[in-house]
C-alpha cells in the first residue's frame, strides 16, 4: 500500500503521481484527502520526514519526491515504461521537461513569489503570460510533438494528458492554435485507458481549480 502526500484540493503536481497509481490500479492511499487533512507538510513532520515539498510518495521503507523521480521509480514496478534502459532515460528526460514546463506555468500567476496573491502581482504575471503562450508554450509543445513516441504507452503519455488538459483550462486560447496532432492523438487514447476513465469519472479526480498550477484567469490567455 502506497502512501501519497499532497494537497487535498487541487489537482496540481500531484495528479501525474495519481494518474500513474490509477493507470497502475497500485493500491494507494492519497492520505491528506483521506484523513481530511489541510496541512501536508505538517502530516509528513508528524512522520519525521521533510522532504523539499510535496508530492511525496512513501513505499514501505522508501520516501519518494520530486515528481519526476517518483515516476521512475513506480513506472518499472508497474509495467508503465519499457524494460530498455534507452526507454527508460528517454521517458525521464521527458518528463523531467515536463516538470520545467509545469514549472513556467505556475510562474505565468506568480511570477515574483509564490508567498503573494495573484492579485498582488497581476501586472508582472500579464507580462510573464504574455511572454509565456508567445514563446515558450509553442515552443516546448512542438519540441514535445516531435520528440514523444506515440507508439509504446509509457508513464509519460499519462503526464501529456494531464498536461494538455491543464492547458485547455487554463490558456485554451493560446493552446487552441497550436499543430499538435500527435500529442492530441497521445491524449485521446489516455482518456480511453479503462483505468483512467474510470479514474476520470470517479470523485477522486479533483475539478482543476484556481488554487492549481492551471488557472483560468482569462487575463493570461493571451494566446
Ligand atoms: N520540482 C518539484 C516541485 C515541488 C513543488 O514545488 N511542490 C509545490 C506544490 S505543487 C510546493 O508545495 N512547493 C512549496 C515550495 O516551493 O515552497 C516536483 O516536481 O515535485
Amino acid at each position: 500500500m502506497y502512501e501519497l502526500f499532497y494537497w487535498p484540493s487541487i489537482q496540481g503536481r500531484g495528479e501525474f503521481v495519481r494518474l500513474a497509481l490509477e493507470e497502475a490500479a497500485a493500491p494507494y492511499v492519497d492520505v491528506a484527502r483521506e484523513r481530511g487533512a489541510v496541512a501536508v507538510q505538517g502530516m509528513l513532520r508528524g512522520k519525521g520526514l521533510r522532504p523539499f515539498a510535496p508530492p511525496v510518495l512513501v513505499a514501505g521503507d522508501l520516501v519518494l519526491w520530486q515528481t519526476a523521480a517518483i515516476l521512475q521509480w513506480l513506472a518499472p514496478r508497474h509495467g508503465l515504461v519499457p524494460e530498455d534502459e534507452r526507454s527508460r532515460i528517454a521517458a525521464h528526460a521527458i518528463q523531467l521537461t515536463i516538470s520545467d514546463i509545469v514549472a513556467e506555468i505556475h510562474d505565468t500567476h506568480h511570477p515574483i513569489s509564490t508567498g503573494l496573491y495573484y492579485e498582488d502581482q497581476r501586472e508582472e504575471a500579464a507580462r510573464k503570460a504574455h511572454h509565456f503562450t508567445a514563446e515558450r508554450l509553442p515552443k516546448y509543445l512542438e519540441w514535445l510533438e516531435r520528440s514523444v513516441d506515440d507508439e509504446t504507452f509509457t508513464y509519460v503519455d499519462l503526464s501529456i494528458f494531464q498536461l494538455l488538459e491543464g492547458l485547455s483550462y487554463a490558456f485554451p486560447r493560446a493552446t487552441a492554435g497550436l499543430e499538435i496532432p500527435r500529442l492530441q492523438r497521445i491524449r485521446d487514447a489516455v482518456r480511453k485507458r479503462p483505468n483512467i476513465a474510470a479514474y476520470l469519472a470517479s470523485p477522486r479526480r479533483i475539478p482543476f481549480n484556481e488554487q492549481g498550477i492551471f488557472r483560468r484567469y482569462t487575463e493570461l490567455d493571451v494566446g
